[in-house]
Order: C-alpha cells, then sequence, then structure tokens
C-alpha cells in the first residue's frame, strides 16, 4: 500500500514539473496605440506576446511571437522586429522583413519571417554564432505571428529558457540599407520564462 501511494505522489509530481515545462504563462506587453512616426498605424505596436504552445492540434509545441499592430503591416518597405535577450543563447530576434534588397541574401525577394537567435552555429570570422532559422510565419488581421518547434532550436533553448529585455521595433525600409528608419518601438522590464 506504501509502495502504491509513493508512485501516485512521484506520478503526480512529474506530471505537475512536465505541465509546468510545457505550458509556461505567456507574457505580454503592450505599447501606446497613435504613437507610430509617421503616424501609419500599420506600423503602430500596441502588444507583443511570447509563449509556448501549440499553433495546430497535434503540432509540436512551439516558441510563439506575436505581434499585434493597430492595423494590418505593410506589404512593402518595413520590417517588424520582436526581440529578447535569452538566457544561453544571447540575442533572439524574431523577425519578418517585406522583402527589400539589403536583406535578400537571408530574405530572399518576397515577404518572409525568420528567427535569429545568438547559438547554434560555429563562430564565425567576427565571432558570431548567430543562426538564422525558418520561421512559421503567418498574418491574421493585425497580428504578426513567428513560431517554431522547440525541437527546431538549438538546444539553448529546447527545454526553457528566460526571456530579458524584451522590446519590439517597427522600421521604415528602403532598398539600400537593413537599418531603416524608426516608426515605433517597445519595450517592457517583464521577464519571461518558459
Ligand atoms: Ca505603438
Amino acid at each position: 500500500m506504501r509502495r502504491i501511494s509513493t508512485a501516485v505522489v512521484l506520478f503526480a509530481a512529474l506530471a505537475v514539473l512536465f505541465a509546468g515545462s510545457a505550458q509556461a504563462a505567456p507574457a505580454t506587453y503592450a505599447d501606446d496605440a497613435g504613437d507610430s512616426f509617421d503616424g501609419r498605424a500599420s506600423m503602430d505596436i500596441v502588444a507583443v506576446r511570447y509563449d509556448v504552445r501549440r499553433v495546430v492540434d497535434a503540432g509540436p509545441l512551439s516558441l510563439v511571437v506575436e505581434m499585434e499592430l493597430a492595423e494590418p503591416p505593410e506589404g512593402v518597405l518595413a520590417y517588424y522586429i520582436a526581440g529578447a535577450q535569452s538566457e544561453g543563447c544571447g540575442t533572439v530576434w524574431a523577425v519578418y522583413s517585406t522583402g527589400t534588397t539589403a536583406k535578400a541574401p537571408v530574405f530572399g525577394s518576397g515577404p518572409r519571417g525568420k528567427f535569429n537567435v545568438g547559438c547554434g552555429s560555429p563562430a564565425g570570422l567576427d565571432g558570431s554564432t548567430g543562426t538564422w532559422l525558418d520561421a512559421e510565419f503567418v498574418i491574421e488581421g493585425s497580428t504578426l505571428r513567428w513560431s517554431i518547434a522547440l525541437g527546431a532550436l538549438p538546444r539553448e533553448l529546447r527545454s526553457g529558457s528566460t526571456f530579458r529585455r524584451l522590446r519590439a521595433f517597427a522600421r521604415i525600409a528602403e532598398s539600400a540599407t537593413s537599418i531603416g528608419y524608426p516608426a515605433d518601438e517597445a519595450s517592457t522590464d517583464q521577464t519571461w520564462s518558459y
């Protein structure tokens, strides 16, 4: 009898442990509406959300980053970027490029969403270990959503991390440079762990 109850307690503890790691509470931070540099609602960040969940039923547990704008995003000449400093893998950026010349080597010629993470590659000549990863990327109304299966991330991010310095940018792009002009910025002091 004692052995059974010990097993039950152990199972319950493991269930809590796994539930905790699989269902981390999402983090959301907001930004004022109506504050984009050039007044366009399509360049106006209003909220950013981090989560680990299954995007589709029976799909893989995924890192999910969502950016809500005041209106649907631009289709040309814009970048939308959400970043955070991770524990173990440097900066994790979610980047949507509408497809400009300067980003073509990474993004190709069309609109595309990707992640750039600060680990997962051998150090290059400049010491960088940054790695570009394809995101599952969709635009649903005014919300941009990047996701990637946890198993597709470098091992430093697969089983959990803590994200700090959460911040996001909407940038007006022009074809000759990769930097662009800031249209809106958002940030928070809160941290997020999964
Ligand atoms: Ca805003």
